[in-house]
């Protein structure tokens, strides 16, 4: 099986790779991005599996009859944040292939439709919102909204997709395609070290915590960098600054994640004081109370120091993703199925996690779990993201054996 495995690393591994940062950057529709689809579809086609891309660009590789309902679908994204790492995504549509190699080594008889997807869209690093493959799929995202999406050069969605060859018009829900998937499993790298403390090489996921993305925007008064006294300056980067360093401490106070990790500035001028300080924060936290403390603490917090330096500040939630617990019943039926196969009477480790995923944006339509793989640097959305090979290959084997479990007399 790792042979197979490695050719698929081996192949895909050169895409959209950053030869100065080592990370990757395969933003959605762009060239690197349609390297990637053209890899996913090479690599279905070898595997004498049909393949299609449906009105949100999505791919899927199908082995069986896709209209026949009740299907098993494993898979994840092969899109990346801005210099990300090798696995976020693409080692769950790897393994996906992998894991089919291996049921196909065994003798596996599928008695269930089969499909691997590739999301597309999934880290939102180009249009700003995170999943939107699957969350047009999902019904969570209307066309309106989405034709709404600009990326930072004022390109929109449906503008990038149509450059790319594909016909944006048809984007929207998909119920029918859903009705058809009784459940999917995605496979993906742990980002954190839960699995690496725990010592066990594969996890499942108990659940995705709440998180969203607002942007702020603080207003000022462009000038002279050289020529303005400090007294008669309204300068929104000092506001920005202070709110930066007040989502730590709101951080720490609600025990959440609250992160700034993207600015634009206006002008963008070495030599002049800034009119406008855009900053997205991106805030998470393991329960909604959580959350909701630790964003209305931040923007408390960001509106009085706005006060205090006459800077104007709007605040516009981008998205939000609620709670998500995976379906006990599918995530049960794994954990008994990877039970039964390594034959351990040790629990398969189950824990949470902050990262969002398009498994968790499916979860409300259909039964849904995700497989974790250790890392041991615990390091993601970044080029230090890790995982060992022999890691992959528990990974691989354990999704085998739940397909087999799930799709297989
Ligand atoms: O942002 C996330 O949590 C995911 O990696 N898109
Ligand atoms: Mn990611
Ligand atoms: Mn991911
Ligand atoms: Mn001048």
């Amino acid at each position: 099986m790792s042979e197979t495995f490695h050719a698929m690393w081996r192949s895909l591994r050169p895409i959209g790779r950053s030869d100065a940062s080592g990370g990757y950057r395969r933003y959605a529709w762009t060239a690197a991005d349609a390297d990637c689809r053209l890899w996913f579809r090479m690599q279905a086609e070898a595997r004498r599996l049909d393949v299609e891309t449906d009105r949100n660009g999505n791919q899927w590789a199908w082995l069986g009859d896709p209209t026949a309902g009740d299907a098993v679908v494993t898979g994840s994204h092969l899109d990346s944040v801005p210099d990300g790492g090798a696995f976020d995504g693409p080692l769950g549509v790897v393994s996906a292939f992998a894991a089919l190699d291996e049921l196909r080594a065994r003798g596996a008889v599928f008695e269930r439709p089969l499909a691997i997807v590739n999301f597309g869209d999934e880290e939102g690093a180009r249009f700003g919102l995170a999943c939107v493959g699957s969350r047009l799929t999902a019904g969570r995202l209307t066309k309106e909204q989405a034709y709404e999406l600009r990326d930072a050069d004022g390109i929109s969605l449906p503008q990038a997709m149509e450059a790319a060859g594909y016909d944006p018009s048809g984007i929207g829900p998909d119920p029918e395609r859903l009705a058809r998937i009784g459940a999917f499993v995605e496979l993906h790298v742990e980002q954190g070290r839960a699995l690496d403390l725990s010592g066990d090489s594969v996890g499942l996921a108990s659940a995705i915590w709440p998180h969203g993305r607002w942007r702020y925007d603080f207003a000022g008064e462009a000038n002279h960098a050289g020529t303005t006294r400090l007294v008669d300056r309204r300068d929104p980067m000092l506001t920005y600054a202070e709110t930066v360093l007040a989502a730590r401490r709101e951080a720490e106070l609600a025990g959440a994640v609250a992160t700034f990790g993207k600015i634009a500035v206006e002008p963008n001028g070495v030599n002049a004081i800034p009119s406008l300080v855009r900053g997205w924060l991106d805030a998470r936290a393991a329960d909604q109370g959580a959350l909701d403390k630790v964003v209305t603490g931040i923007e408390a917090e960001a509106r009085a120091y706005a006060e205090r330096h006459g800077i104007d500040l709007t605040v516009v939630r981008e998205s939000f993703t609620p709670v998500v617990d995976f379906s006990h019943t599918l995530r049960d039926e794994l954990s008994r199925l990877l039970g039964e196969k390594t034959g351990s009477t040790g629990k398969v480790p189950v824990l949470g996690t902050g990262a969002g995923h398009d498994a968790g944006i499916l979860s409300e339509s259909i039964p849904t779990a995700m497989l974790f793989v250790r890392n041991p640097t615990g390091v993601s959305h970044s080029p230090a993201e890790f995982a060992a090979e022999d890691d992959c290959v528990s990974g691989v084997l354990a999704l085998a054996d739940v397909l087999e479990g799930l799709a297989c007399r």
